[in-house]
C-alpha cells in the first residue's frame, strides 16, 4: 500500500478518536474482502454551529438499507425538541461562518445545503424517516439536562444509504437559542418553515463522516491493513 494512504488511514483514525486493537483491524479487513459493500460502521464527530456550544458523536452501522443510528449530543437547549437527520447530495461538509449568506451571524439550515445536501434521512424517534418527516418536532428528541440520547434501527432510502457508504452524508442536529431566553422564540422565522423561528430549525452542531469500516471508497480497508500493518509488524 502506498505510504500517503496509510497516512491518510491513520490520520483518519485519529481525527476519530478511534483506537482499533489488531483483531479489530483484522476484521476490518475481513469484512470489506468478502462482504464488500455488506457493512458500513462510520463515525460523526459532532462540532457546535452557530456558536450553540454542542458536541457530540454520531455512529451508525449500516448493512443494505439498516442503519443501527445512534447519537449522543451535548450542551444543546434543554428540555426542547431537536430535530436531526443526515443530509445527503452536497459536499460532505458542514458549513462555515462563510456560509451566512445573508450576513445575520447565524447559519440557517437552507444556508448550509451547500456544504452538506438536503435532508436525506429525518432521525425520529417514531413513524416516518423520510425527509417529509424533517420538521417533525413532536417526533424528534428533547433534550433532558442538555443532552440528546438516541438510538434506533430504521430503514433508509437508497440514496441515504449510498451517500453513508460512500462517506459523503452529513449529521445535523439542529436547534440553537443565540438569545439565551431558553425556548425557541425571536422574531426572525425559520428558513425552512416561516411559521417556526429560526432558533428552532438553524444548526446547533454537525458532523462529517468518518468511515471505519467497509463503505465503498475502500477506506475501510486501508484503516484496517494501516492500523495491522502498524500493530502487527512495528512498523515505525
Ligand atoms: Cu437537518
Amino acid at each position: 500500500m502506498h505510504k500517503q494512504a496509510l497516512r491518510t488511514a491513520l490520520g483518519l483514525a485519529a481525527v476519530a478518536g478511534l483506537t482499533m486493537t489488531g483483531a479489530a483491524a483484522a476484521n476490518a479487513d475481513e469484512t470489506t474482502r468478502h462482504e464488500g459493500h455488506g457493512r458500513t460502521i462510520t463515525v460523526f464527530n459532532l462540532d457546535e454551529l452557530n456558536d450553540s456550544g454542542a458536541h457530540g458523536v454520531g455512529v451508525v452501522k449500516l448493512e443494505g438499507n439498516e442503519a443501527e443510528v445512534r447519537v449522543y449530543a451535548f450542551g444543546v437547549l434543554e428540555d426542547q425538541p431537536h430535530a436531526q437527520h443526515f443530509h445527503i447530495g452536497g459536499a460532505g461538509q458542514c458549513p462555515t461562518g462563510d456560509d451566512d449568506a445573508d450576513g445575520d451571524g447565524i447559519i440557517s439550515t437552507a444556508e448550509g445545503i451547500p456544504a452538506y445536501g438536503a435532508v436525506g434521512t429525518s432521525l425520529t424517534t417514531t413513524g416516518d424517516t423520510s425527509p417529509a418527516s424533517a420538521l417533525a418536532v413532536d417526533r424528534f428528541p428533547t433534550a433532558d439536562h442538555g443532552m440528546v440520547r438516541y438510538d434506533r434501527t430504521l430503514t433508509l432510502s437508497d440514496d441515504a444509504a449510498d451517500e453513508l457508504r460512500s462517506g459523503n452524508a452529513v449529521l445535523v442536529v439542529h436547534g440553537i437559542d443565540p438569545n439565551g431566553s431558553g425556548s425557541y422564540d425571536g422574531d426572525a422565522p425559520s428558513s425552512l418553515d416561516p411559521s417556526l423561528p429560526l432558533e428552532a430549525t438553524a444548526p446547533a452542531a454537525c458532523g462529517d463522516q468518518t468511515v471505519v469500516v467497509g463503505g465503498g471508497s475502500g477506506l475501510g480497508l486501508g484503516l484496517g491493513l494501516g492500523i495491522g500493518i502498524d500493530l502487527g509488524f512495528g512498523r515505525s
